[in-house]
C-alpha cells in the first residue's frame, strides 16, 4: 500500500478544536527600584484566586475586587517606600499589573478585545469602557467627596488605573455619573473593571484571527 493511500484512510484533522479553557495565558513580572520591589503573577483564565499583600490596605482590597470579577489569578506581593507616601506602590503595581496583562495577551489572537460594564454599588454607579488596542489613553470622569478612603488618597485610584492602561497599552474610560460614598465609589470602578477586563480578554470562539482590520493590535 502507497503511504498516499495509507494517509487517506486517516480520520481528517478536527477543524473545530475547542480551545481550552486555560491556554497558558499567564505572566509574571518582578520589579525592583529604588522606591519599590514588586512580584506580580496573573492568570487570565484563572477562576478569581486572589492573594494579594501590598502594605496598602485599601489598595488590596481593591485588587482583589479586580481579581475576583475578572476571574483572574492574582498574586501581588510589593513592598514599597511608605515613608513617603503609598503614591509609589501603588503606582508601580499598575505599571506591573498593565505589564503582565499585556505579556499574557501576546499577540491577542482569537479575543473579544472590547470590554465594558457599569457596575452599582449602592448609592454610587461606576461606568467603564476599553479596548485593548495597542494604544493607550485613558479618560477619567470621576468626582470624589473629600480626599480620602480611611487613610488611602482617592487621587491614588486614578494614578494606579493610569500606570496600568499605559503598561497593557489600553484604552480605558472611567466615569461615575453619580455617586456619594468614596469607599463604594474606588469599589465600584474596581468591580466594573474587572467585569469589563474579563470580557475583552475572553476568547471569542468565531474569532479566529487579532481582532483588527489593520492585523495586529
Ligand atoms: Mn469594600
Amino acid at each position: 500500500m502507497s503511504k498516499a493511500k495509507k494517509a487517506k484512510t486517516r480520520p481528517a484533522p478536527s477543524r473545530a478544536k475547542p480551545r481550552r479553557a486555560s491556554s497558558g495565558r499567564r505572566a509574571a513580572i518582578r520589579r525592583s527600584t529604588r522606591e519599590t520591589s514588586i512580584d506580580l503573577s496573573i492568570d487570565l483564565d484563572g477562576s478569581g484566586r486572589v492573594e494579594v499583600d501590598t502594605g496598602v490596605g485599601f489598595f488590596d482590597h481593591m485588587l482583589t475586587h479586580i481579581g475576583r470579577h475578572g476571574l483572574f489569578d492574582l498574586k501581588v506581593q510589593a513592598r514599597g517606600d511608605y515613608q513617603v507616601d503609598d503614591h509609589h506602590t501603588v503606582e508601580d503595581v499598575g505599571i506591573c499589573l498593565g505589564e503582565a496583562i499585556a505579556q499574557a495577551l501576546a499577540d491577542k489572537k482569537g479575543i473579544r478585545r472590547y470590554g465594558f460594564f457599569i457596575a452599582p454599588m449602592e448609592e454610587t454607579v461606576a461606568q467603564i469602557a476599553l479596548d485593548l488596542s495597542g494604544r493607550s489613553a485613558m479618560v477619567y470622569k470621576v468626582r470624589y467627596r473629600g480626599s480620602k478612603i480611611g487613610r488611602f488618597d482617592v487621587q491614588l485610584v486614578e494614578e494606579f488605573l493610569r500606570a496600568m492602561a499605559a503598561n497593557a497599552k489600553m484604552n480605558l474610560h472611567v466615569s461615575v455619573p453619580y455617586g456619594g460614598n468614596n469607599h463604594h465609589i474606588a469599589e465600584a470602578i474596581c468591580k466594573a473593571l474587572g467585569k469589563a477586563l474579563r470580557v475583552a480578554v475572553e476568547l471569542d470562539q468565531r474569532e479566529t484571527a487579532v481582532p483588527s482590520t489593520k492585523g495586529i493590535l
